[in-house]
């Protein structure tokens, strides 16, 4: 079993995270996991803050000579507008007369809820845990995931489908998923368009729809969500279990994917899209090819009965427009209870290209989750040789089963 822990206000010192349960000897390097932090950062339509910040992680424990020892990892990552947030954020003696207590929630916000969940006298209390920040951490967190995740030849990436309801001329998603051979080398293909993209979309036209949207948004105070594919291909079919429903791949991957801030909605496959097509022309038939079993599509997004079946895991991933708005909705004023304009603080337009980034550290997370329980081992080199014997056989098992 492997699980981690983030800790962390937004403008504390620092968000850290403590990884427990990988094997020993996983090459790991600071920079594998700061490339993944750099790429949170990005997406037109951020705000302030990505300019102050410049994400970095320092391994604390758990490494050695840039190899996993199998002992708990712990990850550091600074936040650099601490500088600024001193006396407002300090963790000792007594709060300072002059500072701000919020009292107008923003809607949409953890303000409300978590003020009143936790008795605070004080929204930014909810405020500080509560945003995206956290990301950072779990996009570190989902590095250390993706590094084992590619000692077995898994690789995840995605891209930004929609921002503010702008979406391709063509539904990449559902040609992806009629492409039964939809691999490595075409997910490649797709990151390197999605990487060389300000909004993190595959085509310059739609990147251009998409600015003009977000440029828009901003200058009436608005804001915007949208949707992100993530794709993880190289996934061996048998991860995850019909037995129980929590040992779905499914539940597994819903549990993560679904934890990310402003995450409302998820499609397996072709989703919600499914309901609308007759059986006969949803599911993928069964082939042979070259002597191994094959399918003619992916519309189920690579599981079948809780179980991986070996083709990639497609999801599209559904993300509500950020809460904060320069022209804000209605609130009331927790200390008056009047009607009043919900309160304005920096934040970003859009946040779809981050959130896509986070996502596929998730996916990574829930695909170590579920590799970690089928193929064990303390060290890689014994994850490795369970992982051999029991990809290599499955079709020869099959074959003789049924002679
Ligand atoms: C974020 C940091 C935050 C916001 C954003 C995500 O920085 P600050 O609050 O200091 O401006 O930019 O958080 C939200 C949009 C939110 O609603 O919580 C980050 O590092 O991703």
């Amino acid at each position: 079993m492997i699980r981690f822990l983030t800790a962390g206000e937004s403008h504390g010192k620092a968000l850290t995270a403590i990884i427990e349960g990988f094997p020993s000897n996983l090459p790991l390097s600071p920079e594998f996991i700061n490339k993944e932090l750099k790429r949170r950062q990005a997406g037109y339509g951020r705000g302030g803050r990505m300019k102050i910040e410049s994400d970095e992680a320092e391994i604390l424990s758990g490494v050695r000579f840039s190899k996993t020892l199998g002992t708990p990892i712990s990850l550091l990552i600074r936040n650099r507008d601490w500088e600024n947030w001193q006396t407002k954020m300090a963790s000792d003696g007594k709060r300072p007369k002059n500072i701000e207590r919020v009292s107008v929630p923003r809607p949409g916000h953890a303000d409300l809820t978590g003020v009143s969940k936790y008795n605070y006298d004080d929204i930014r209390n909810s405020i500080e845990r509560s945003s995206a920040r956290e990301t950072a951490a779990r996009v570190a967190v989902g590095a250390v995931a993706k590094r084992l995740l590619e000692e077995f030849g898994i690789k995840i990436g995605g891209f930004t489908e929609s921002v503010g309801n702008v979406f391709p001329k063509e539904n990449i998603y559902e040609k992806i998923l009629s492409d039964a051979d939809f691999n490595e080398a075409k997910l490649y293909e797709l990151i390197e368009r999605a990487e060389n993209s300000a909004v993190r979309v595959l085509s310059k036209s739609h990147e251009k729809r998409i600015i003009n949207k977000i440029d828009m948004a901003k200058k009436s105070g608005d804001s915007l969500g949208g949707t992100c594919v993530v794709i993880a291909t190289g996934v061996p079919l048998g991860l995850g279990s019909f037995v129980h429903y929590d040992r779905r791949a499914n539940t597994a991957i819903a549990k993560n994917l679904l934890s990310i801030n402003a995450v409302k909605g998820l499609e397996f496959g072709l989703g919600f899209d499914a309901t609308k097509k007759p059986g006969s022309e949803f599911h993928d038939e069964i082939i042979l090819r070259d002597g191994k079993f094959h399918r003619k599509t992916n519309f189920a997004g690579g599981t079948e009965g809780g179980i991986t079946t070996g083709l990639p895991i497609v999801i599209r991933v559904a993300m509500k427009p950020i809460a904060t708005l320069m022209k804000p909705l209605k609130s009331l004023d927790l200390k008056t209870l009047e009607e009043i304009d919900a309160r304005r603080e920096r934040s970003d337009t859009v946040a779809v290209p981050a959130c896509g980034v986070v996502a596929e550290a998730m996916l990574a997370w829930a695909l170590a989750e579920l590799f970690v329980e089928k193929f064990g081992g303390d060290s890689l080199e014994e994850m490795k040789d369970n992982y051999k014997s029991f990809a290599s056989k499955i079709e020869k098992r099959l074959r003789k089963n049924f002679k």
